[in-house]
């Protein structure tokens, strides 16, 4: 039986696993900022796994004696496998998961992985305390079967919260590799994602994002956030990022600021962010742009008023296609993503989105399948209504098939989604594929990704896998050059 309590003693080395199903990579910002708030007392690393190349020797030679696993729901199925085989590499190493994972059902992740402690919310103070040695018992934020416990502390001042240590990741160049996260465009050092806020006061009911960050907004200084482009863009060359904050308009007097004080800096800047269309009006939109805003993701969800009461989204579709032409007129392309398969949803209000859709013309349109996640009130809604049919999306990442049936069936469902995507093909072919891109494409071919795809489509005939080698090889060719120009711009 492993040990269970981890004693006054401080741990030497720290290895932070982040937890992903695809072999596409995004840099795991939440795992850095904990590593950040660690490093002057110990040694640690973030690693993040491909889960195609399988390979978790870096992570065992580095000997941590305490490996600290993040997870969301999704992903909990790998986070198991990941956990096991850890465990038994590295015996006398001790564990903690954190991340929504396990904040959302810390009893059943306890129950499931029997770690030596579930960090529960967010982590920052929790882990630095854990990583001082203090007893378990005594740490907010810890839960553990059968143990009192006390939430972990809410960060209400975010500036406290250090930059991201991308040094604490050995091969954190290859994360800045092209294309990026705006589509339809290309940037040659990738699109690093920044964090800006924390907290929503909407409700949701899909969603479980208060239970991490509660109800109340809390945004970093814009001085703050600044700091962290500065660095980014001095020390790698970065000139695009993503803000992945759940409304980066909220409150729309912060993004106005940050905005004025982004024109300010000496550099552009090229961004992408997700906004609603409450709170978003064409004076913001035109200042947005002129700061370097170029895409914003919009959750739209449903063409029906009816349809967006029931998922208490706290919007209208009004509001929805005065946002879309304010974009639009802007010069930014808008994004939107919609849900199948709702609450009080007919073949009426799928009309009602499909007309949505036409009227809006979205740069790019994304579809999904309602999934209730636990901790959202949506979950409740379906435990108790017997709705949720299928529960295997905790191992699959993007979800794919359908999990309930609330009105339509599954096979309904899937044909309904099959049906939009046929409505937006073109348009979302547009908005991926642009000649910019597939011109930058055409010049960073190298002969190595050639024969690197070749090789691999001569041993397995199978193309996913060839052009998984050609990714590999373009990544690991900017991965080079962003260290090389890394080590350039250091010297003296
Ligand atoms: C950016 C984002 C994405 C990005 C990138 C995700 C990534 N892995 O980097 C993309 C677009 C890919 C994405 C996709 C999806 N996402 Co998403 N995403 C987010 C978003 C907006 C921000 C995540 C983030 O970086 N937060 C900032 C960091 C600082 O917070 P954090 O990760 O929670 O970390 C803190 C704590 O959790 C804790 N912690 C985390 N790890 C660890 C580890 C240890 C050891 C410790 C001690 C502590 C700790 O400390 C951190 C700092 O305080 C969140 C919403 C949100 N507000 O968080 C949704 C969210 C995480 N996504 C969600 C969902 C549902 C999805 C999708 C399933 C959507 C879909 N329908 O396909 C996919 C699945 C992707 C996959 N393969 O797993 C849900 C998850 C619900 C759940 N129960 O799991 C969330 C919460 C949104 C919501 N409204 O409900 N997502
Ligand atoms: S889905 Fe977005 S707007 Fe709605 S409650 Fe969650 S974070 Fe807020």
């Amino acid at each position: 039986m492993h040990n269970n309590h981890l004693g006054m003693s401080a741990f030497q080395r720290v290895a932070l696993v982040n937890v992903r199903l695809e072999s596409r990579q995004r840099i795991p910002v939440n795992l850095l900022v904990l590593a950040a708030c660690i490093k002057d007392r110990t040694r640690v690393t973030v690693f993040d796994p491909d889960p195609d190349q399988g390979d978790l020797r870096g992570l065992v030679e580095f000997q941590p004696d305490l490996v600290g696993i993040s997870f969301m729901t999704q992903t909990a199925l790998r986070a198991k496998e990941l956990y096991d085989i850890l465990r038994a590499a590295l015996p006398s190493a001790h564990f903690v998961l954190g991340g929504v994972g396990p904040t959302v059902e810390k009893e059943a992740v306890f129950e499931r992985f029997r770690p030596d402690a579930v960090v529960v919310g967010e982590g920052e103070k929790t882990l630095r305390r854990i990583v001082d040695g203090e007893p378990l018992d005594q740490v907010p934020g810890v839960y553990r079967t059968g143990r009192p416990f006390t939430p972990g502390e809410v960060i209400w001042n975010l500036d406290e919260i250090p930059l991201p240590a991308y040094e604490c990741m050995p091969d954190f160049e290859k994360y800045l590799c092209p294309p990026g996260g705006i589509r339809g465009k290309w940037f040659d050092a990738g699109t690093p994602m920044i964090m800006t806020g924390r907290g929503c006061p909407y409700q949701c009911t899909f969603c479980s994002s208060h239970l991490m960050f509660t109800r109340k907004v809390r945004r970093r200084s814009v001085d703050n956030v600044l700091q962290e482009i500065r660095r980014l863009r001095n020390e790698y060359g970065i000139e695009a990022v993503h803000f992945l904050d759940d409304t980066f308009n909220a409150p729309p007097s912060w993004a106005r600021n940050f905005c004025e004080a982004l024109l300010r800096e000496p550099y552009r800047l090229t961004w992408g962010c997700q906004v609603r269309v409450n709170l978003f009006d064409p004076d913001l939109a035109r200042l947005m742009r002129k700061a370097g805003c170029v895409q914003v993701d919009i959750g739209v969800e449903s063409g029906s008023p009816k349809v967006l009461k029931a998922l208490k989204k706290g919007e209208t579709p009004e509001q929805t296609a005065a946002a879309f032409r304010a974009a639009h007129e802007a010069g930014i392309a808008p994004m939107a993503t919609f849900l199948v398969g709702c609450p009080e949803e007919t073949m009426e209000d799928i009309e009602l989105t499909r007309q949505l859709v036409k009227r809006i013309k979205p740069s790019f349109s994304e579809f999904y399948f309602l999934i209730p996640f636990p901790g959202s009130e949506l979950f409740e809604q379906a435990t108790a209504n017997g709705w949720l049919k299928d529960r295997s999306y905790e191992g699959r990442g993007m979800v794919d098939r359908p999990v309930m049936e609330i009105n339509f069936t599954m096979e309904q469902q899937v044909e309904i989604r099959r049906a939009y995507f046929q409505l937006v093909g073109w348009r979302n072919l547009a908005g991926f594929v642009s000649l910019n891109v597939l011109w930058a494409m055409m010049k960073s071919l190298r002969p190595s990704m050639v024969a690197a795809a070749l090789k691999e489509f001569w041993k397995t005939r199978n193309l996913r896998d060839a052009m998984q080698a050609y990714v590999h090889a373009l990544r690991a060719a900017y991965g080079r050059r962003a260290a090389q120009q890394r080590s350039q711009r250091a010297a003296p």
